[in-house]
């Protein structure tokens, strides 16, 4: 089935992944990173919350990337709180880019402390090892990912703190992936009515098009019956991704289907993690559906540009 807007597809299958297919009894399966393997399956790092409210994270694999995942016997990445105190309250949210430089994968995921939800990265090759960075943005702040490579000979990552502007997505630097610097707002939520206003993140690491980086972010709408997470788009400069060339007014894909709409969060729909390919233009997006199960749904990158280019105002762009 298709959004209004006909750019993202749901897959039919959906919910392709949900706690009752896991090897435990856990209570959600939702917010997953992805990625593309080598020989072209898909690993899915899938956030597996228990039924003490606590997080980890668990890998599931499929050929396709759509049916006939394997579920790993335990998680990948659980919390750590002996070595690891800011994994207290668990690990969330995982967002996956590759990073040719290190031969390795960069998982950037939300480490829940006392003091609040913390950045972390751990770097690994195969999903079942994991080398733990630590923490590299202290509370509050999450929905993190880095950018595939350095740009004038530092890494950039996008991440989300919580700020006097409400929760903003910012950039930052680093020359090593542990230090990290050069703090600048990269794009404010919307104020008032808007679907964006107040709160918006990261949604997926950014897609690399010929027009420059493409951008999902989830903006919450607060209302006397909830939130409601929806996702956005947002272009920025290839060659110096602090600048937005383009941010679409409406927002492109929202709760609809059932899955979506009652769960133990209703009205969610969250991606973390995309894969492209076979060709090029074919995008697809793993989302958690009400904070419960995870859906797939595809769209051509092509369509996402050209809707962008319509329907982005340019009092929207922040600067
Ligand atoms: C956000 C994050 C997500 C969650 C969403 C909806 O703030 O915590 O993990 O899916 O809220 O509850």
């Amino acid at each position: 089935m298709t959004d209004d807007n006909q750019l993202f597809q749901r897959h039919p299958g959906n919910p392709i992944l949900t706690a009752a297919q896991w090897p435990h009894t856990v209570n959600a399966v939702f917010n997953p990173g992805a990625a593309r393997m080598p020989d072209g399956s898909t690993v899915l790092l899938c956030r597996v919350e228990d039924r003490r409210g606590i997080s980890c994270l668990w890998a599931a694999r499929s050929d396709d990337g759509v049916a006939g995942w394997r579920i790993d016997p335990a998680p990948v990445l659980f919390p750590d709180p002996q070595n690891h105190p800011e994994e207290t309250w668990g690990v969330e949210d995982p967002r996956i880019v590759w990073l040719e430089e290190l031969g390795r994968y960069a998982v950037t995921y939300t480490a829940y402390s006392e003091t609040g939800p913390a950045v972390s990265l751990a770097l690994t090759a195969d999903f079942r090892e994991f080398e733990r960075v630590g923490v590299v943005m202290p509370p509050e702040d999450k929905n993190a990912a880095l950018l595939p490579r350095r740009a004038g000979g530092r890494w950039q990552m996008l991440h989300r703190p919580h700020t006097g502007l409400g929760a903003a997505i910012w950039i930052s630097e680093s020359p090593d992936l542990f230090h990290w610097g050069q703090h600048r707002l990269l794009l404010p939520p919307r104020r008032g009515a808007w679907w964006d206003a107040n709160k918006i993140g990261l949604s997926t690491p950014l897609i690399e098009t010929d027009r420059g980086w493409l951008m999902l972010y989830h903006g919450v709408r607060m209302t006397a019956a909830g939130c409601l997470y929806r996702v956005g788009l947002a272009l920025l400069d290839s060659a110096d991704p602090d600048r937005v060339l383009l941010r679409g007014d409406e927002w492109v894909f929202g709760p609809r289907e059932s899955y979506e709409r009652q769960g133990d969060v209703g009205d969610v729909v969250f991606p973390c993690g995309y894969t492209r390919g076979p060709e090029p233009d074919l995008l697809r997006i793993y989302y958690g559906a009400a904070d419960t199960s995870i859906g797939v749904a595809a769209a051509r990158i092509s369509e996402l540009l050209g809707w962008l280019e319509s329907h982005s105002s340019a009092d929207s762009v922040p600067c």
